[in-house]
């Protein structure tokens, strides 16, 4: 089958990372994505966090593949015209500049708008149209506290904690997507293209609602029994952080296994779900625990659910994280082993399944990236290297019309 978005052109004016991972996407399921950068400079993940000199960075080709590469300077008259041109001829436009760089560029909504009517325009910014935090540049740790997730993440004696997860960089180019691909949906009714914003606060708010629902039932009953405050700790009149407690009503913790003392990651989470009271205490060996009114119920073992956690930390304590999993997953009980990267680096199963996918790039051979975490009936995405800088500036120019002159000319005058 030929790829769900071919015959889509997208214009990528994205940089770093949030605004990237969202027309990578795209690019994967067959959309023609033409990243437009800045002549000599190019993104700044190109150069940022180097592993090989002069090659482009992993941070750059892990967010960039599948796509094509075109040097424009877009504050030249001449850059201007082209941009114009392929505004004309492309159906979504993709930005995450600064707030109001695009209208300085001469790029308004209603501009764009006039000059192809069916054009999607999505953006990207820290804060949404209106908030009065709107002129504020953005990057990823400043939007996880901006959108609830800092104050919420981490221990009750520590400080706010950022997640490793992209939680304000991808996921917004996630949430974007959707709104790309709707918009595209909307325009084959309407025939009408239309703006589509995603602001960085609210895509990690979107993923912080469990938090806000624990705000309301705070505000009503003033505790929270899922959380390790609960019932010997005290709770003030905001959500705190809730360590590795599970958010959904499952009581769950890292737990140790053997070797924790030398290895950080010897590690298993271990979820006490109602329905696997009776699996857990025959896998534990703690039959007598099954029938025990003091532990039957989740409410009679809330007040000693760390002395429970303990117990089975004893009996991890001869266990490999793998071996333990190996065990409970016979008594159907929620568990996983806490992997490393390198663990998922070396995983078979991530590897068969194309998440994880080692490609191809002229400059710096073989690398690993992260491929399409959606899997298709009918389509597998192809991961391919990313473009080098400029690399398509003249195909792409050509494919616009432009003849061989006219491009030399635009290259010797630096326009491209
Ligand atoms: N030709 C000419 N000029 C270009 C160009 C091109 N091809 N591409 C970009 N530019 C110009 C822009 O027009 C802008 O110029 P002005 O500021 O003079 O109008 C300039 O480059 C820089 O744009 P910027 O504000 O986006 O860049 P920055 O490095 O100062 O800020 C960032 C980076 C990420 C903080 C900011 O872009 C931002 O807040 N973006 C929205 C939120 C976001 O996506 N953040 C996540 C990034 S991932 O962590």
């Amino acid at each position: 089958m030929s790829k769900p978005l071919e015959g889509i052109k997208i214009i990528d004016f994205t940089h770093v990372q949030a605004g990237p991972a969202c027309t990578q996407l795209l690019a994967w399921f067959g959309a023609d994505v033409i990243k437009v950068e800045r002549p000599g400079a190019g993104d700044v993940t190109r150069s940022q966090l180097r592993d090989i000199p002069g090659v482009d960075a992993l941070y750059f080709t892990m967010l960039n593949s599948n796509k094509r590469s075109l040097t424009l300077d877009t504050k030249t008259p001449e850059g201007k015209e082209i941009l114009t041109k392929l505004i004309k001829e492309s159906d979504v436009l993709v930005e995450n500049f600064g707030p109001g760089a695009l209208d300085r560029m001469g790029f308004t909504w209603e501009h764009i708008k006039e000059l192809n009517p069916g054009m999607i325009v999505a953006s990207v910014k820290g804060f949404s149209d209106g908030h009065h935090y709107e002129d504020l540049k953005v990057y990823e740790n400043v939007a996880q506290c901006a959108g609830g997730a800092a104050s919420t993440t981490g221990f009750d004696d520590g400080p706010p904690t950022v997640s490793a997860a992209a939680l304000g960089d991808s996921n917004t180019g996630m949430h974007l997507a959707i709104g790309i691909l709707t918009a595209l949906r909307a325009r084959d009714v309407s025939g009408k293209g239309q703006k589509v914003a995603v602001s960085m606060q609210d895509s990690v708010l979107n993923l912080c609602r469990v938090k806000l629902r624990d705000q309301q039932r705070l505000d009503r009953v003033g505790y929270l029994e899922e959380y390790p405050q609960y019932p010997h700790g005290t709770f003030s009149d905001v959500v705190p952080r809730g360590g590795n407690a599970g958010g959904g009503g499952q009581p769950g913790w890292v737990l140790k296994c053997k070797g924790w003392e030398t290895d950080p990651n010897a590690y298993i989470y271990f979820t006490i779900q109602g329905h696997a009271w009776a699996p857990i205490c025959r896998a534990i060996g703690k039959e007598e625990w099954i029938d025990d009114p003091a532990y039957t119920t989740a409410q009679a073992r809330q007040d000693k659910i760390f002395d429970i956690f303990g117990t089975i930390e004893d009996w991890l304590k001869d266990k490999t994280k793998f071996e333990a999993v190996d065990i409970l997953r016979k008594f159907d009980i929620p568990c996983a082993p806490v992997l490393t990267m390198k663990e998922l680096a070396n995983d078979e199963s991530l590897r068969a399944s194309g998440t994880i996918v080692e490609v191809d790039h002229k400059e710096r051979g073989k690398y690993l990236t992260v491929g399409s975490p959606i899997k298709f009936s009918d389509m597998k995405p192809e991961i391919k290297g990313s473009p080098l800088l400029g690399e398509h500036t003249d195909e792409i120019l050509e494919g616009m019309g432009y003849s061989q002159q006219q491009i030399k000319d635009f290259h010797e005058r630096r326009v491209v």
